[in-house]
């Protein structure tokens, strides 16, 4: 990290508060059925262990079990797809067949019903209704999204064994009850660092995966930086020859070609989430500025780099042969996006003087809106004063950011990543070893405990499109690495970005968590255990 950087950094820091560690008061929580575990914040009559909370739900006491009867009945192609998913992650670990069959005609009986109908036009597009009885499920919703966030919350509401990949024992029962569910905020994000290290397509569609059981709904990949290029672009080849060849640490780094960025575009958007490239500019850009000599201000290349600091590199802005450039990649890249963003990072430009920034965003910001699509930037991207319709991703530590304040005052949609609670590549102790720690320890409570609708002074919430998690990975090289990090604090998050404030409590929360860990086991998840958490 350059002196600069840290400056910049210690001034935004919050001091962080020392790291309580108490043990849960309630023993090891297993199974999700009310009445069977007691919870101080939650009513015994509501249905219990699914996370995001659920806005409403009353448990009746009666359940259904699935069984080799039971069969996924829907009326439409749309919802086919979200019942094909569903039969996906029951068939292999109960064993059962439960073919997906037209409903028109057919009795409700033993049956999981996924219904684009009857559903109250209050949920929206993302809400469903779930009925259980001792005569099946069903689920409905006004739009296929709804319909894919029911089914989240039907596996949790099944035995943690659901989860797995082979043949157990049941009983498949489902706790009776009613849930009507929708989201506090239309936007719930996650980001992945994929230029730091690589990952390959599978890591990124099981991370795709793990936010969809989540209910997030945008996935922020952040695939350009110093260390490595890591989406091909056709009419600037060298950018992942040369700039995709290495990543933080030396090791071989990688990129994904474009048509498998569009596999996993596509299998984030069967999961309904939607994919944000992120092509960071100006600064950011090493990998760039080693694979191609013209985009040097001085005509030659850089040097690849493989260790973390951040904010010494720049693109020229004074040439022309830039913006030329900037024209080619975000082409392609709106080319194989089908979602309406792209973000162009704008953070950390300390080569750049502000008149030099102006400038630089100015025109970059105007060749992504001539790609019709919507431009988001890191918070910093508000001092070159872009169109209202560009996007800004808060970022910094603290609560107070007056020009951020203004700028979403005058319109200025926002989304709320603080690092002090979003960013999950800090380290959760002075003793994890992944991860950094530059905006302080965060633990699974302090990613908890914030409110992403109100964290900035004098911001309303209805600036706020919702919050996103960011990873960074410097310090992480697999998989399992990512699930260290992202489990349980992705969920916390997440859970922030779907569920009414109202219930969103850490004590209740906590428990919750719990359940979930059985859910992991089964899943092989390496997850955190977090002693502020009783696991099973
Ligand atoms: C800040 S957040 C960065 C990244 C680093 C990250 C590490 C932001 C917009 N820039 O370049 O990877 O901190 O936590």
């Amino acid at each position: 990290m350059s002196d600069n950087d840290m400056l910049e950094r210690r001034n935004v820091l919050r001091s962080i508060a020392a790291i309580g560690l108490f043990s849960a008061g309630t023993s090891g929580v297993e199974g999700n059925i009310a009445g069977n575990q007691s919870s101080d914040a939650l009513a015994s009559d509501e249905i219990q262990g699914v996370v995001p909370a659920p806005v409403t739900s009353t448990s009746t006491g009666s359940e259904y079990a699935i069984t080799s009867d039971t069969a996924i009945h829907v009326e439409s192609k749309a919802a086919a797809g979200v019942a094909n998913y569903l039969a996906g992650i029951l068939r292999p670990s109960t064993g059962n067949e439960l073919p997906v069959v037209d409903a028109h005609g057919s009795g409700a009986e033993d049956s999981i019903s996924l219904l684009l109908t009857g559903a109250p036009t209050t949920v929206g597009e993302e809400g469903y209704r779930l009925n259980v009885n001792a005569h099946g499920v069903t689920i409905r919703a006004n739009e296929p999204p709804g319909l894919f966030a029911g089914v989240q919350t039907l596996r949790q509401l099944l035995p943690p064994t659901v989860e797995s990949d082979t043949e157990q024992p049941g009983p498949w029962t489902v706790p009776g009850g009613h849930i009507l569910d929708y989201p506090r905020f239309s936007y719930r994000g996650a980001h992945l660092d994929v230029a730091r290290h690589f990952f390959s397509v599978d890591s990124v569609k099981q991370y795709i995966e793990y936010l969809a059981q989540y209910k997030m709904n945008h996935l922020h990949l952040h695939l350009t930086d110093d260390q490595g290029w890591r989406i091909e672009i056709e009419s600037w080849p060298k950018l992942t020859e040369i700039g995709g060849s290495t990543e933080v640490g030396g090791g071989p780094g990688g990129y994904y070609t474009q048509s498998e960025y569009r596999e996993l575009v596509e299998y984030a958007q069967d999961r309904f989430i939607t994919v944000i490239p992120e092509i960071d500019m100006p600064g950011h850009t090493n990998a760039a500025l080693a694979s191609y000599a013209e985009l040097n201000c001085d005509g030659e290349r850089e040097d690849l780099y493989t260790g973390t600091s951040v904010g010494f590199s720049s693109l020229c802005v004074d040439k022309e042969i830039t913006y030329e450039f900037i024209d080619d990649v975000i082409r392609e890249v709106s080319e194989i996006t089908p979602g309406p963003y792209i973000h162009i990072g704008g953070d950390e430009a300390h080569e750049t003087s502000d008149e030099e920034y102006d400038e630089f965003m100015d025109r970059a910001v105007s060749i992504i809106e001539k790609h019709d699509k919507r431009p988001v930037g890191w918070h910093q991207i508000l001092n070159a004063d872009p169109p209202e319709s560009t996007v800004a991703q808060y970022w910094y530590p603290g609560q107070e950011a007056p020009d951020v304040a203004e700028a979403a005052r005058d319109g200025t949609e926002l989304i709320a990543s603080p690092a002090s609670h979003a960013y999950i590549d800090m380290k959760y102790t002075e003793n994890t070893e992944l991860g950094l720690d530059w905006a302080g320890l965060t633990t699974v409570k302090d990613a908890y405990s914030w409110d992403p609708g109100r964290f900035l002074e004098d911001v309303d919430e209805s600036a706020v499109k919702g919050p996103e998690t960011a990873l960074w990975s410097e310090t992480l090289e697999t998989l399992a690495d990512i699930e260290f990090m992202l489990f349980p604090r992705m969920p916390a998050v997440a859970e922030l970005g779907w569920s009414p404030e109202s219930r969103t409590a850490w004590e209740e929360f906590r428990q919750r968590l719990a359940t979930q860990g059985s859910r992991w086991d089964v899943q092989d998840v390496n997850y955190y255990e977090s002693p502020l958490v009783a696991w099973p």
